[in-house]
């Protein structure tokens, strides 16, 4: 990677799909046991709280299932030993990148394992399950931890960050996502109004392939780890 310095890696749910959690669309997706307005909105949240609650409930309960992957671990190892800028955005909220060791990390959709307290605005660890109404403990409130996660409609975490790096960027990445998700969607785009080469690595063309100046297709598992030797 001669003349690249700083470096800009987007994952989505593909990256875990080889751990065993679900991508969110196509036949196999998360979706498809729940409709998206059903419980990834805040609309859906007010509307019924407790099938929104049980939904993140039993995805963290998955996340104890699941490894990090091979593309988790190079990224990792990309990581620690790349002594330039580098920052992985993850639109995941999972925690595969960190149980692999990365560092430089933003989880731009929120994560499964914070929850955020609408009493006193603080984040905090989630213990249990939010659904058994765990109190705060910050503020000792209890009933009112929604999950920390971006929903439909709401900005998205880091969003200041992840500009002022992709305005240093000489390379931009995108690893397992369809592109249908904006802002998200949308980096590829400033990355190279910034000047950046780009590169996706997703198993078919995602939507936005053609803002790429290259697509590799195929499972992350394999390219991601080809591309760090
Ligand atoms: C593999 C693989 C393997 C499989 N190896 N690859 C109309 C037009 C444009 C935009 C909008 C619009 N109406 C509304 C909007 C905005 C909206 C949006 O984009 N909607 C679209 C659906 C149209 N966006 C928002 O509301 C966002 N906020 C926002 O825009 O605020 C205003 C703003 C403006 C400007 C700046 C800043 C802010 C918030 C979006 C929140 C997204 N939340 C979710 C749920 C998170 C919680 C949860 O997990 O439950 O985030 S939605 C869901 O999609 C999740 C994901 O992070 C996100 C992206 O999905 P991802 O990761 O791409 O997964 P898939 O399944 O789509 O794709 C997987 C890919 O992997 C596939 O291509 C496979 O082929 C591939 N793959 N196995 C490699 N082994």
């Amino acid at each position: 990677m001669k003349d690249i310095r700083n470096i800009v890696i987007l994952t989505g749910a593909g990256i875990s799909a080889e751990s065993g959690l679900a991508t969110f669309r196509g036949p196999e997706g998360l979706w498809e046991g729940h409709r998206v307005e059903d419980v990834a909105t805040p609309e859906a949240f007010v509307r019924d709280p407790a099938l929104v609650q049980k939904f993140y409930d039993e995805r963290r309960a998955n996340l104890r299932l699941v490894e990090p992957n091979g593309a988790h671990r190079a990224l990792a190892r990309l990581d620690s030993e790349w002594p330039g800028d580098l920052l992985i955005v993850t639109q995941n909220v999972d925690d595969l990148h960190e149980r692999a060791g990365a560092k430089r990390v933003l989880h731009m959709h929120g994560e499964l394992k914070s929850a955020w307290c609408l009493a006193c605005d603080g984040r905090i660890p989630w213990v249990g399950t939010l659904s058994e109404g765990q109190a705060c403990t910050d503020c000792g409130v209890a009933g009112r931890l929604r999950p920390d996660i971006v929903w439909f409609g709401e900005i998205p975490y880091g969003m200041d960050r992840i500009d002022r790096a992709l305005m240093r960027a000489d390379l931009f990445v995108s690893i397992g996502t369809s592109g249908a998700v904006y802002p998200a969607a949308g980096l590829v785009q400033t990355a190279r109004y910034a000047g950046a080469r780009t590169l996706e690595m997703n198993l078919e063309p995602s939507l936005g392939s053609h803002f790429f100046h290259e697509s590799r297709t195929g499972p992350a598992g394999a390219l991601v780890p080809d591309w760090v030797e």
